[in-house]
């Protein structure tokens, strides 16, 4: 990210002032780097994208997207009672924990079942599955054994998902087959000892040998999921890449298919780790370990993207996989507190154990809505879902760890004791806010990404105005918001049209929310320029409120879908939706004001200073209250 924030400073270069018509003085910040190749800005139909301008996209969010025909629908169906039963009756979470391992007969039992090649084609052996086919399968997982999860997921999610994404049809002949069946396991090798949250920092090396048929690859891995058990690896490493125009040679990331059967792949012992005990986490070393050119997926030098696509295509999953969790977590927290009496009552009947139920089932719903939305969004074909991954990714796992301590909470005592089951849950969520990019820095993804969208577009206007009599209707499409979004707030783009009346006000608040979000980063470009990327305090604001807006959107679509279709459960959603975006409003007012107030900046500055002094002496500095 770092990398990002210095690309993006070096994008965000020296800015023309612009006058808008008839809106008054603003800087216009030319965003080069990522646009300077094309001509126009790319026009993005992602809603979170879009969020960022201040418009309301809703292709990809109204109506609640349905993607299953009626034969996937069929073929869930089949596959989701025996996969429940297979865990409840087969798997213990609690044994493998204290193995440190899951069980043999339990691995045996997931490949008969076919859980290693959920979506491999069926012709190369797997099962076939769409994204929200697999999503619905891994929540099951989820709710039962996130060690089991991290197994699967590893292998499947990130481990062979570059050969399935990229990997050429010899590829995914050779390779595949075997790892639908579980024959082979995968890993997804991208962390180093120095490169964790910085990807693109790797020090593994691959360099060509003199006929050009193979590459040797030096290096080593840590943290690697399955790197114990696993044939066949995703691995990530340096090669020089010649630029043809300038003849310049420079190190660029290649992404390699790498068997361990080619020798100099070795592993270190399992990682003795907080959570996911279940799962084996080695490190893996590379010692001229010789590969044919042929395994190189989407060819030298596009490896970063092979990873971040990667990782963007198994942010969902997290997602669905969590609000199995969160479920559980539910069950738990709601068999104790219907049936447990204390002060001659039962708890489930004061208002604190209440409010925490509540908001329980409320991140659970907003967990689920944001994960079947962007399987539904990657099934239709989209391919820019990055920023709503992230955002489910970040909003799962800290729902879900919300969950967990809180059934802990409602159970007291209980929930303490390692044989209720919640303890091990906490442990094996803490990680989901750590992997698959931090969420320290997939919120900075989101608001860079979405504020690089917004600015590629101010600078479009920017050259509109060099010739205002052919840029006439854009220009003032571009005031006319403007003017709109100062005149009429929150009538300026209405979102009711999309939802159920029962929902107008929730709407009314989201549009609002959109539309004041969209001037935020507005002020912000002018107002910081280039130097926002290196305004953290601000951009973590940002982000917070994007997450509370594609959050709402998200149930919104699902109750009104419910409403609409007169679902069983519908005034219980609508409700639970209502809640959710009334507090999201306040928490999105409150963010986006503390982008701009001044003792929010005072206070930012006084952070930044407090962290500092701490940081170079190594500790507190204060004064102890006994003063020694
Ligand atoms: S695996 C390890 C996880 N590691 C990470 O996630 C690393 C995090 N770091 C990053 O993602 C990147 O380094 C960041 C950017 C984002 C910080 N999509 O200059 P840049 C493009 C598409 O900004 P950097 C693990 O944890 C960008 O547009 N494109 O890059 C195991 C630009 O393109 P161009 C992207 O500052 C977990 C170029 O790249 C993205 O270096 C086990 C350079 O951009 C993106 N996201 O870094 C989990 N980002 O040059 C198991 C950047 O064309 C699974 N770009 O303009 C469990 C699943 C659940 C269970 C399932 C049960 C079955």
């Amino acid at each position: 990210m770092l990398r990002q924030v210095r690309k993006l400073s070096t994008v965000l270069k020296s800015s023309p002032n612009l006058t808008l018509n008839g809106c008054g003085p603003c800087s216009v910040l030319p965003l080069q780097r990522r646009w300077a190749s094309t001509s126009d800005p790319k026009e993005s139909k992602s809603f979170a994208m879009n969020l960022f301008r201040g418009q309301v996209k809703t292709d990809q969010v109204f109506p609640f997207p349905e993607v299953l025909t009626e034969e996937q629908r069929e073929t869930l169906q089949m596959l989701v009672d025996p996969t429940a039963k297979f865990f409840e009756e087969q798997n213990d979470a609690s044994k493998n924990d204290l193995l440190e391992k899951v069980e043999d007969h339990v691995m045996e039992g997931l490949k008969e079942l076919g859980a290693f090649g959920l979506q491999v084609p069926t012709e190369l052996g797997g099962l076939g599955l769409s994204n929200t086919q697999y999503a619905r399968l891994v929540e099951i997982v989820g709710a039962n054994d996130l060690g089991v999860g991290i197994t699967l997921g590893a292998h499947q999610s990130i481990g062979f998902k570059g050969i399935l994404l990229f990997g050429t049809d010899e590829q995914k002949k050779k390779y595949l087959p075997k790892l639908a069946s579980g024959e082979h396991i995968a890993s997804f090798c991208l962390t180093e000892p120095t490169s964790g949250s910085d990807a693109s920092s790797i020090r593994t090396r691959a360099v060509p040998t003199a006929d050009g048929k193979h590459y040797i690859l030096n290096g080593s891995k840590i943290w690697i999921s399955n790197g114990g058990l696993s044939e066949i690896f995703t691995v990530f490493a340096q090669t020089p890449v010649t630029d043809e125009a300038t003849g310049e040679t420079r190190d660029k990331v290649t992404a390699f298919i790498v068997e361990r059967s080619f020798g100099g792949v070795n592993n270190g012992p399992p990682e003795k780790k907080m959570g996911i005990k279940a799962s084996n986490t080695t490190e893996v070393f590379f010692e001229d370990c010789k590969i044919p050119a042929e395994n190189i997926l989407n060819g030298v030098g596009g490896g970063f993207k092979v990873a971040m696509n990667i990782l963007n295509n198994g942010r969902f999953g997290m997602g669905a996989c969590l609000s199995g969790t969160m479920g559980y977590c539910i069950g738990k927290a709601v068999e104790f507190a219907g049936a447990r009496k204390q002060f001659g009552r039962i708890i489930g009947t004061f208002g604190s154990i209440q409010e925490k139920i509540a908001r329980m089932i409320m991140m659970q719903y907003v967990t689920e809505s944001m994960a079947y939305m962007v399987s539904a969004n990657m099934d239709h074909g989209s391919t820019e879902f990055q920023i709503e991954a992230a955002i489910s990714k970040i909003y799962a796992s800290e729902a879900a760890w919300y969950c967990a301590d809180e059934a802990i909470q409602i159970l007291g005592g209980m929930g303490f004791m390692r044989e209720t089951g919640l303890e091990r849950v906490m442990r094996d969520l803490r990680i989901f806010r750590i992997f698959e990019g931090t969420n320290d820095i997939l919120r900075l993804f989101v608001a860079l990404t979405g504020i690089q969208y917004a600015g590629s577009h101010l600078k479009e206007l920017q050259k509109a105005l060099k010739k205002p009599t052919a840029n006439f209707g854009m220009i003032f499409d571009a005031g006319a918001k403007r003017a709109k979004r100062q005149v009429l707030g929150n009538g300026g783009q209405s979102m009711a049209e999309h939802v159920h009346p029962t929902l107008s006000s929730s709407a009314g608040q989201t549009s609002k929310a959109v539309e004041d979000f969209g001037a935020t980063v507005e002020e912000l470009l002018v107002k910081f320029n280039k130097g926002i990327v290196d305004e953290q305090f601000i951009l973590h604001r940002v982000a917070e409120s994007a997450i509370d807006i594609y959050g709402m959107v998200a149930v919104l679509s699902r109750a009104s879908r419910s409403l609409n279709e007169h679902h069983a459960s519908a005034s219980h959603e609508a409700m639970i939706c209502e809640v959710f975006c009334d507090e999201a409003a306040g928490r999105i007012k409150t963010n986006l004001q503390a982008t701009s107030q001044s003792n929010c900046l005072e206070n930012y500055k006084k952070m930044a200073t407090i962290s500092q002094e701490v940081i170079s002496s190594g500790g507190p500095i204060q004064q102890h209250p006994l003063g020694f």
